[in-house]
């Protein structure tokens, strides 16, 4: 028989209840349920640049036959792969004329947007589509997808997945197919998994005011894009600002053309033409073009996410 303790602590309870993997709520309270949202993800600007000849040189050196998807992963400095917010993932993704990015599909909902080449193409589900600079392709999840490029240059594009929800969702599935291509047919019509710049851009400059912003709208029904992940355009004219906007939802911006810089809080985010950058949750976020001419960005978002939690806040104070 053990004599019980003569004085009792909480040091010693702590320490009796972890060998039987029980800890405290209280001393962590604020922690698990803080005040106001706080996001592991910092504000950073990925360098075209810098990372276009990373993408040239691993097209050189691995083929699509042994890089399933040649992508290098934009990696939020303060997270691990595949976070590049606490909800989002993007990439850069190079196929070289003739390669084939194999046949699979996923859980995971993915977005294209193309920085640069043309004739490049996504199958997905039986359904062919072109890609050129400036259009946003659906791959929606558990649809059969393929890429290939059947022009003479390299295509280079941005990849938008919501990866990191599927790390705490253990339901995160992937089949290959059985040959690198899934049958497919080139879609000559409107398509609801195809969003030429061009007509986005032309809503844009229709659009009233010195800073516009579009959503991109399901085709088939004007919903979001998908029920995680949603997009925007914007237009911001020479000189124009943005009204602040703080939001639960955190982004993605691309630069499609032009220049300028983005407060997120206290930070100051310097960015140009082919540029990507992470915009956390719930900081004051406003952008400026500063360059010589027009700007327009490409955003996603996990705003249909938090629409779809009741999570969605936004505050323009
Ligand atoms: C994927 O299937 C693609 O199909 C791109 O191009 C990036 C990142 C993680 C998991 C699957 C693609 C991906 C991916």
């Amino acid at each position: 028989m053990t004599v019980a303790p003569q004085k009792d602590s909480l040091d010693q309870l702590f320490e009796e209840a972890v060998v039987e993997h029980a800890e405290p709520l209280w001393p962590l309270l604020s922690a698990v349920s803080p005040p106001f949202p706080v996001a592991k993800a910092a504000p950073y600007v990925w360098d075209y640049e810098k990372l276009r000849p990373f993408c040239e040189r691993a097209a050189r050196l691995v083929g699509t036959d042994l890089a399933e998807r040649r992508v290098f992963m934009l990696i939020n400095p303060k997270l691990k792969a595949p976070y590049t917010t606490d909800t989002l993932y993007a990439g850069l993704q190079t196929i070289l004329p003739g390669e084939t990015a194999r046949a699979h599909r996923h859980s995971p909902f993915a977005l294209r947007f193309i920085i640069e080449g043309e004739r490049g193409f996504t199958a997905v589900e039986g359904e062919k589509v072109m890609m050129q600079r400036g259009d946003m392709v659906l791959t929606p999840s558990w649809e059969w997808h393929d890429h290939g490029n059947e022009g003479d240059r390299p295509m280079i594009w941005l990849d938008g997945l919501d990866l990191p929800l599927w790390q705490v969702l253990p339901s995160n599935f992937t089949e290959h197919y059985a040959n690198a291509r899934y049958p497919s047919e080139l879609l000559n019509t409107a398509s609801n998994r195809r969003y030429p710049w061009a007509e986005m851009q032309a809503k844009l400059d229709a659009a009233p005011g010195a800073v516009a912003e579009e959503r991109y709208r399901m085709r088939a029904n004007g919903g979001e894009i998908s029920a995680t992940i949603g997009a925007s355009a914007f237009r911001f004219d020479k000189g124009a600002k943005s009204a602040p906007l703080r939001e639960t939802a955190s982004a993605v911006m691309h630069v499609y053309e032009g220049s300028g810089q983005t407060r997120v809080g206290d930070t100051v985010l310097t960015w140009k033409q082919g540029d990507t950058f992470a915009l956390p949750a719930w900081q004051k976020i406003v952008h400026e073009n500063t360059g010589a001419g027009r700007a327009y960005l490409f955003r996603f978002d996990d705003r249909p996410l938090m629409s779809a939690l009741a999570a969605l806040r936004t505050d323009a104070g």
